[in-house]
């Protein structure tokens, strides 16, 4: 089992500065350590250095597009070439405008793969659509190429990922252009209402069986800190009451490694700036190792 950590300390993809520092932390909680005890072997543990253009207009409504579209591809050439040279890509942000990189690196490589996003938020806005302009609020959009005209700095962007390979958990803060593009494509959109109803269970069989209904497809995991509930994990830029406990979010992870066909993770969104004191941050990034840990192994028997 071999991994390569792709520490990528960005923040262009939204307002909050302090996003970048994620990678770090998470690092210098043991993460490394940890996954070695689990048997992985980490061929590599990058932390990619990211530096904003000197001239990024706003594109329409889009913010720092330039920034992002970089950065992001950066990453997607790190996921695709960990992935050919046999490694597991963990990603490590960093804001969620991240996975424009990791989906693409990861469905160049395995096109057949699907996709489970763990969010509060859909992260499926359009350039039309986004009401912040910021790109973290974009990813899927992109990769789905929904963005129509794609802006010219995402031409780069493969529309890699089919409506039917895309799940969400933890949904409960979605905007109204959002809900009708989840409902215009029929994507599987479980909220918190769904783990609440069936439970977590339950919800993730449901999950699977809509996007590898023979259980044959790899699977990438994105995951952004702000699907926990703030108590769990506080420290992220977009906070929303009512979310995943951290043994919900657990089970979540520990059941995709139970399939055996997880081929890469994302650990978005953690910003210990954020946190209002060291217990709130030190909670937010073990939370996330943890999770890293279950979506690695660490619960098989
Ligand atoms: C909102 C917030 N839907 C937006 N998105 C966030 O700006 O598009 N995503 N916070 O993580
Ligand atoms: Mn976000
Ligand atoms: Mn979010
Ligand atoms: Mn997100």
């Amino acid at each position: 089992k071999n991994v390569a950590i792709i520490g990528s300390p960005f923040n262009g993809g939204q307002a909050r500065s302090g996003v970048e520092t994620g990678p770090l932390h998470v690092l210098e909680h043991g993460l490394e350590k940890q996954l070695e005890s689990l048997n992985w072997n980490i061929t590599s543990s990058k932390n990619l250095i990211f530096s904003p253009p000197e001239s990024d207009p706003d594109e329409g409504r889009l913010k720092r597009p330039r920034y992002v579209s970089e950065a992001t591809r950066a990453v997607s050439s790190e996921v695709a070439s960990a992935i050919k040279s046999g490694s597991f890509p963990l990603t490590i942000g960093g804001d969620h405008s991240l996975a424009i990189g990791t989906v693409s690196g990861v469905f160049s490589q395995f096109p057949d793969a699907c996709l489970i996003w763990i969010d509060a938020h859909a992260d499926i806005n359009t350039p039309a659509s986004t009401p912040s302009g910021n790109i973290h609020g974009c990813p899927v959009s992109f990769v789905m190429g929904l963005a129509d005209p794609c802006p010219p700095q995402f031409e780069w962007v493969q529309p890699l990922l089919k409506a039917n390979k895309l799940a969400y958990i933890g949904l409960r803060d979605v905007d109204s252009g959002e809900r009708e593009i989840l409902k215009k494509h029929n994507i599987a959109a479980f909220s918190m209402h769904h783990v609440d109803k069936f439970g977590i269970g339950k919800v993730v069989e449901m999950a699977l069986a809509r996007v590898n209904p023979d259980g044959k497809s790899p699977i990438h995991l994105s995951l952004d800190i702000d699907a926990l509930d703030p108590e769990h994990a506080p420290a992220t830029g977009t906070p929303v009451r009512g979310g995943l406990s951290l043994r919900e979010a657990c089970y979540i992870c520990e059941a995709l490694a139970e399939t055996g066909n997880l081929v890469g993770m994302d650990i978005m969104e953690c910003n210990p700036v954020l946190g209002i004191d060291e217990r709130s941050v030190t909670s937010t990034i073990s939370a996330a190792c943890s999770l890293v840990r279950c979506a690695m192994g660490e619960t098989l028997l």
